[in-house]
Order: structure tokens, then C-alpha cells, then sequence
């Protein structure tokens, strides 16, 4: 079964492979997406490093001058009606860092890439292109704490939903509430996503206005750094986002150590991030790490899975371990299937529309990473066991149903099937 299933895997990242990168999803998302790349990366390290580390070059090749690494690279040649928005909609010409080619978004999204970097070269050691990644991935980091972090505490701003890679999480519900789009500020568009997953299972129409006026707002602003942070309307400071920068930040350290270089100022960096998630993100009364708002000061609701990934950064005291086991076992997350990404005695919750609720393999993969390098190896397995029984269930979904299994939005979806891919392949990310 497990040789059967690995199998498949691999044939849904060959059929996703475009020749530099992989698309995570065969008609829904034709270009490459950053964190998509970075797991695609990790699940390809054992099965074939050497496409793993073109996937990377492919993704770091559009990197803004400021360091910028964007959420989105769009493949050359495909026209702009392929996705939407496309590359015109962003208009990233307006900054002077932005690359003319490739054409690329101007967000972010969680930097999972120097753990990718790692793992790609722990499973096939590479001096030459870790020394080749080394200034990029440097350049990334030193933007998002020269840029995003708001208080100068280590506490990096997301200020887009799309910058947190779970889009229409309740999580950001109250902070999009307050942001007030004056009339005809949104030009018109096309919803191109419906024509391949069905409403339901997609951000709402009052979602995309949103994404899509905030996108307008980084325009007006010439997509310049210190203007975004003076007074851009959304600034959340997200528990996953954070903790999987503090796990980067240690990745990094271990590059330039291999290298024979000084990694101390980038575990100063973790330890900084790593103590602010500490001090400003644990919800003791939930047991449970949110996301704060930088703009309003406040606390949001702990009822993501998000915030169960400060355990991939080994973030958490042996205490707050435990109180986040408990939550990750409980009702709320862990249904007949694990995990949902929002807790289910919400009335937030929704089981089918995206990031809602559903079951995503990527989260699981972090949040069980987490349980291994945090002392809870039986959880990590079960955890670990269950997502690989839902796939070989379903396939390759983009999500599932946490109560009846159901797989939804795309089919062979890459990153699904990459990590599914590392688990078989037993390597685990070294802690
Ligand atoms: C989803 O996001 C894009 C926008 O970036 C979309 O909805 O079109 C999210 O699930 C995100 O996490 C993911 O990276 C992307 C591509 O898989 O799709």
C-alpha cells in the first residue's frame, strides 16, 4: 500500500512538473507559488534532489531587489486570463525593486524556503548550491525583519490574507471588517478560481473584494516598503507565519555553519521571534497560540491550527507543549480526520470552504514535525498515520472534509502529494 501510494505521489508531482517548477495544482494554479515550491521542494529532496533545486533557483529567480521573495512567479508565456489576477493586475513595474522578468506579485507568503534549502541538501549534500542559495535566502529574511517587523520585537507583519497562505481564514475576519473600500475602488475582475472548484469551496464574493482592494492599496503605495509600513490597513502578526520564520532562521544558521561561516546573527534573530511569539501570541486561557493585530493591538480568537505551529520551531516550553497537545487532540481540531484549521465549536467553522476548516496536508506535515522535535513522537505518528489513510481515501485533494473525508478544490495537488511523498519516504526534518 505504501510503495503503491508513494507511486502516485511521484506521478502527480511528474505530471505537475512544467520543466523549472512545479504547479500546485494542475488547472486552478498555473504558476508558481512560493510555499507551494519550498514543500514541493522537501518532498522531492529524497526522490530527486536535483529538481528540487531547479524548483528553488526557478522561484529565487524572481526575488526583488529589496529581498522581497514573491507569493507568486507567473510563468512566462501563460496569458494573464490563466489565472486570476495575473501579472497586469499586480503591476509590480511600479517598484523599482520588483524584476522586469519574470513577472511576479508583489506579497509574500511564509518562509519555509531555507528549511527547504536545508532538507534539499541534507538528503543529497550540495555545498555549491547551498552556497548559491546562502545571499538570497539571506536577502529574504533580512527584508521581512527590515520591513515587517512593526515594533522592531521580532514580530513580523503579514499585510496581506494571501501573505499568510490561508486565505479566507476567520482568523482575519475582524481586521477585513474594519478596513471600510470606498466605492469603485475595486476595478472589476473576473472570479477565474469558479470555473474550477465549485462556490462552495471558495473564498466568498466579499472575500475577493477585499484581497483584491488591499492589492490596490499596495499599488497606490508604489509597493515602497516604508510606506507600507506606516499605515497599511492590514498588519497581523500570524503565529504560523512567525514560527515557521524562526524554524528558517535556525535552517540558515546551519547553511552558513556548513559553509564555514558565522550563523550567530541568525539564531539571535530565531531567539527574538521565538521569545515575541512567547510573549505576545500564547493565549493562556485557550492554550493556544492566535495572531495579533498590529493595528488595533488586539489578541485575535485562538481557534486556528495555526496556532499549533509554533511546535515546528520548537517554540513552546515542555508546558505549552502539553496544553497545545491537548487542544490538537481535542474536539476541536481533530475530528474523524485531523486537523481542522479552524476550531470546530466555532461558529466560524466550515468544513468545506477553504481555509474555513478543512483538513490541509501542509499543516498537518508542520504541526507533525512539531510533535516529533517537541517530545511527542505516539501523537506525531498517529497524526502522521491519519493523513496518510485520508489521502490514499480521497487522493491527492487540495483539502478535506475533517469529518467525513472528503477531498476538495483541486485534484493532484502538488503539495499534498509531496509531503504525503516525505512521510513515506521516512525522512523528517532534522530538529
Ligand atoms: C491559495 O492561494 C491563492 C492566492 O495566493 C488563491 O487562492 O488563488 C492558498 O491556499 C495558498 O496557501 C496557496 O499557496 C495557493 C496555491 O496553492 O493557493
Amino acid at each position: 500500500m505504501r510503495q503503491q501510494l508513494l507511486a502516485a505521489a511521484r506521478a502527480v508531482l511528474e505530471r505537475n512538473w512544467t520543466g523549472s517548477f512545479t504547479r500546485p495544482g494542475p488547472h486552478l494554479y498555473p504558476h508558481q507559488w512560493s510555499w507551494d515550491s519550498a514543500f514541493v521542494a522537501i518532498g522531492n529532496a529524497p526522490l530527486n534532489a536535483p529538481r528540487a533545486r531547479i524548483e528553488l533557483r526557478s522561484l529565487f529567480a524572481g526575488e526583488w531587489r529589496n529581498g522581497l521573495l514573491p507569493h507568486i512567479v507567473f510563468a512566462p508565456g501563460m496569458p494573464d486570463s490563466a489565472y486570476f489576477p495575473g501579472a497586469g493586475r499586480w503591476d509590480t513595474a511600479r517598484s523599482p525593486d520588483a524584476p522586469r522578468q519574470p513577472r511576479t506579485s508583489g506579497i509574500v507568503q511564509p518562509p519555509v524556503h531555507a528549511t527547504a534549502v536545508w532538507q534539499v541538501h541534507d538528503a543529497a549534500p550540495d555545498p555549491g548550491f547551498l552556497r548559491e542559495m546562502l545571499e538570497p535566502l539571506v536577502a529574504w529574511h533580512d527584508y521581512l525583519h527590515r520591513a515587517r517587523d512593526l515594533r522592531g520585537d521580532g514580530l513580523v507583519a503579514i499585510h496581506h490574507p494571501w501573505e499568510s497562505g490561508m486565505d479566507n481564514s476567520p482568523a482575519w475576519d475582524a481586521a477585513l471588517a474594519a478596513i471600510s473600500i470606498p466605492p469603485g475602488a475595486v476595478p472589476r475582475y473576473p472570479r477565474v478560481d469558479l470555473a474550477h472548484a465549485p462556490d462552495a469551496e471558495r473564498p466568498s464574493v466579499l472575500d475577493y473584494e477585499q484581497y483584491l482592494y488591499l492589492v490596490e492599496e499596495f499599488k497606490a503605495r508604489g509597493y515602497d516598503e516604508a510606506r507600507i509600513r506606516a499605515d497599511f490597513p492590514f498588519a497581523m502578526a500570524d503565529p504560523l507565519f512567525n514560527a515557521v520564520l524562526v524554524r528558517a532562521e535556525r535552517d540558515l544558521a546551519r547553511i552558513a555553519a556548513a559553509l564555514g561561516e558565522d550563523g550567530a546573527a541568525f539564531e539571535e534573530r530565531a531567539e527574538r521571534t521565538a521569545r515575541a511569539i512567547e510573549d505576545r501570541l500564547w493565549d493562556e486561557e485557550a492554550g493556544l497560540y492566535a495572531a495579533l493585530d498590529l493595528r488595533s493591538g488586539r489578541l485575535g480568537p485562538a481557534r486556528a491550527a495555526a496556532g499549533l505551529v509554533p511546535l515546528f520551531a520548537g517554540v513552546p516550553g515542555p508546558a505549552r507543549a502539553a496544553r497545545l497537545v491537548d487542544a490538537l487532540t481535542g474536539d476541536g481540531f481533530w475530528a474523524s480526520h485531523p486537523l481542522a484549521t479552524w476550531d470546530r465549536r466555532d461558529p466560524a467553522f466550515d468544513p468545506r470552504r477553504y481555509w474555513r476548516g478543512p483538513a490541509w496536508a501542509n499543516v498537518d506535515w508542520l504541526v507533525a514535525a512539531g510533535l516529533r522535535a517537541s517530545g511527542h513522537p505516539d501523537v506525531a505518528g498517529r497524526l502522521e498515520g491519519a493523513l496518510l489513510e485520508l489521502v490514499s481515501k480521497a487522493g491527492f485533494r487540495e483539502y478535506f472534509d475533517p469529518e467525513t473525508g472528503a477531498g476538495y478544490g483541486s485534484r493532484d495537488f502538488s503539495w499534498t502529494a509531496a509531503l504525503t511523498a516525505d512521510l513515506l519516504s521516512g525522512a523528517r526534518p532534522a530538529s
